[in-house]
Formats: C-alpha cells, structure tokens, sequence
C-alpha cells in the first residue's frame, strides 16, 4: 500500500485500512450497491480537492478560489447530462438519500402525499417509509408488488394512485430484481396530476449502458447514486427537465447543504467519462449474464427467488422453503467469505431485523473480471454453505475454496478504463 505518511503517522488506521483491504481482496462481494471502482476514481476521490469550499454552483459561489473547482463541476454537469441525455444535471448531492430528498423538496411541500414502494418489498428508505424523516415530512402511502409473482403491478399502482392522489410518486427500488417500466409510472404519475420521481440508484449503469429502458424521458426528476453499478465515488447525482432545474439546484444548495464534496464530485466526473465508453457497456452486460446465470444455478439447487429470476444486478432469494433465516444464512456466508445482506422478502412475516430473504449482486465481482464459469461455482458455494448451516468446519472448507477463486481474480484496484479517443 503506498500510504507511507498514513503509516508513519497514524498506524492503526493504516493497518486497519490494509485490513480492510486484504478483506476486500479475499471475499467474494455480493452485496448489490457495492463495487471497487477504478484506480483514476480512486486517485480524484483522495486528491486536493478535499480542502476546498465551494459553496454555490459554478459562476456563483459564496466563497473566492473557485477558478478550478468551477471548470470540475462543469466538466461533471456536463458529463452527466451526455451520458442519461438529461436536460439538467446536479452533481452535489452527498448521497442517494439527500438526492432523494431534494428531488421532492424541489417539488412539493411538506405535508404533501408521496407514494413509493414499500421497504418490506423492495423499496428505498427514503422512499417514504415509516422510520425515514420523509415520512414525517411527507404522507407517505406505499404501493407493494404482487405476493404471488413478486413483480409490480402496474393497474394496482394506477388503482392506489387514483385512491390516494399523491402529489409525487416514486419509481425505482433497492431490492427489486426485474426491469421496472418507467413509462407506465409517468403516464400514471401524469394521469393523477403527480410529479415523478425515478430512483435509479441500483440500476443506473445498465441505464447508461443500454440495458434497462432509462426513465429520463418519462420522469420529472431522476435521482441516482454514484457508486453502485455506476462504478463511480460515494455520491448522488439528480438529473431533471430544464423547467425544474432551479428548484432542484435550490432544494440541494441551500436547502439541504453546504459545500459540496468537490473530490467526491471530480471522481463522479472520471466515473461518467469511462461509463462512457465501449469497455463499460460490455463491463454492464457481463453484470446481467452473470446475475442470470447465478440466478439459474441458485433455482437449479431448490433456491427460491422473489420473481422467479432477475432482470437486472439483483437477486432476491426467498429462504422460507429451506428452513433458514435471511441473517442466518448471511452471516454462516460471511464466515465462508461470501458477502451479501439479509433482507425482507415480499409478504413476510419475520421482522426486518430478522427476516427471511437474502440479497445478492453481481456488479462488484464482474469488476473483478469473473463470468458465467465463476457464477456455477458460487452457486455451489451457496448451496454447500445452506446444506452445512451448522457444520463451521465444512463453513471453514467452503472459505479456503473461496480465498482460492479469489486469487485467480485479483482485485481491480489498478484497471484503467481506456477514454474513447485512446
Ligand atoms: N441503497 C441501499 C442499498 O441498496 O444498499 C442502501 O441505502
């Protein structure tokens, strides 16, 4: 690791850092918003950029030195604008969650009814669910999906919003494994008189790449994260029609904010140049061959998956019919060196704290150059880990097996992404 004054002066977090990577290394990671993301991202995201202020937006600041940072973010705007084709782009959120509550900040008042999917079957905190500030800001009512085929229910959702006339409605998840129809909820959202707000978070790297139909043309605000299949830093971007441009760059700065993240934002801007190219739309496609294969293979061991498979990075799987908890399960693959997260499963019972399914993704170990062979082999490791619940030497077998696929697939943290030009 070449952090040599991070050594010399602050040890224990040099070495915990170089725990954390050797941990990264030597794991298969599964869970579906993470990925390693590029050396360039890396470089902008631990550069200068870290010192400086830069309250505004560029051309009008509140603080002097801006003759860089002003250029980044423009760079960034405009980068973000190409690749979703969006009118308007806003880079400063610090996260999905503050991006998500600007875009209905910018758009309507508290008080006003939002309607998103419900966090017990897929959708985001933020989307209005019970424990988040924006149900206490917002009324919030949910829509579910379908107990029986685990996908969404377009005349259901278009009966509840007729029902509840929500003033804005949320598309997009963070637990949903299908394609998600973007144009039905705007002409939904249109049909009620609501403004839409599409979150593509999870899936907005197969929106860049072509992959899922993007929800820009059908949305009044789209709000994303960074980091997820996007492959970029720890961020939130809002993409939106020129008419709301001012209320959303308002609602983010001053409404919600102060300085941006000026490194979080120059890294957004690597990360759009090389989602930009040839390399990450093949880079996006391989996420979705490998989901679907680990999805077929899992199914083929008796697994059962909300939806019967997966459209997108994501897979759901159901536990209830092999008798072991979504935390159970989580933590005795943990041990074997495979991470994913328990997560609930539509219409159960057990608590979210415990519940009965187990979420998984692939966009981080195809960062590591694994494909459709590797994705067999997972499987069994799953099913061996699922069969051996309760046995820690077969768990502690499992791992060593795990280490050594890892070794053949080295962590990416030197890939470069070639610009289109080179
Ligand atoms: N976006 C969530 C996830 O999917 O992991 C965390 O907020």
């Amino acid at each position: 690791m070449p952090n040599k004054a991070l050594k010399l002066y602050d040890p224990q977090i040099y070495e915990l850092i170089r725990q954390e990577k050797t941990r990264q290394s030597g794991c298969l990671r599964l869970i579906p918003s993470e990925n390693y993301v590029s050396k360039a991202v890396m470089e902008a995201t631990g550069s200068c950029l870290t010192n400086k202020y830069a309250e505004g937006y560029p051309g009008k600041r509140y603080y002097e030195g801006q003759q860089v940072t002003d250029l980044i973010e423009t760079v960034a705007i405009e980068r973000g604008k190409k690749i979703f084709n969006a009118e308007h782009c806003n880079v400063q959120a610090y996260s999905g969650s503050v991006a998500n509550l600007a875009a209905y900040n910018g758009l309507i008042k508290p008080g006003d009814t939002i309607m998103g999917l419900s966090l017990t079957d897929g959708g985001h905190l933020t989307h209005g669910w019970k424990v988040s500030i924006t149900s206490r800001i917002y009324n919030a009512v949910y829509y579910k999906v379908r107990p029986d085929t685990g996908r969404m229910d377009y005349n259901e959702i278009e009966d509840l919003a007729k029902k509840y006339k929500p003033k804005l409605i949320i598309s997009g998840a963070t637990a949903y494994p299908r394609e998600i129809d973007f144009e039905i909820f705007g002409s939904i959202a249109k049909k009620v008189g609501a403004y839409h707000v599409s979150d593509i978070a999870h899936i907005s790297g197969l929106v860049v790449a072509g992959i899922h139909k993007s929800p820009v043309p059908y949305s009044d605000v789209v709000s994303t994260t960074t980091h997820k299949t996007l492959r970029g830093p720890r961020g939130g971007m809002l993409l939106s029609k020129a008419e709301h441009a001012e209320r959303i760059d308002r609602a983010v700065f001053p409404g919600q904010q102060g300085g941006p993240h000026m490194h979080t934002m120059a890294a957004i801007a690597v990360a759009l140049a090389e989602a930009d190219t040839p390399e990450f739309i093949a880079y996006a496609n391989q996420i979705v061959k490998n989901s679907k294969r680990l999805a077929e293979k899992l199914m083929e061991y008796g697994f059962n998956l909300v939806s019967g498979g997966t459209d997108n990075h994501l897979i759901l799987i159901d536990l209830r019919n092999k008798g072991i908890s979504g935390k159970k399960y989580a933590k005795a693959l943990d041990r074997a060196r495979i991470v994913s997260n328990y997560n609930t499963v539509p219409g159960d019972t057990a608590p979210p704290a415990n519940p009965s399914g187990l979420r998984m993704g692939t966009p981080a170990i195809t960062s590591r150059g694994m494909k459709e062979d590797e994705m067999d082999i997972i499987a069994s490791f799953m099913n061996r880990v699922a069969e051996n619940i309760d046995n820690e030497n077969e768990i502690e077998q499992i791992g060593k097996e795990v280490l050594l696929l890892c070794s053949r697939f080295p962590i990416p943290e030197h890939f470069i992404i070639q610009s289109k030009e080179s």
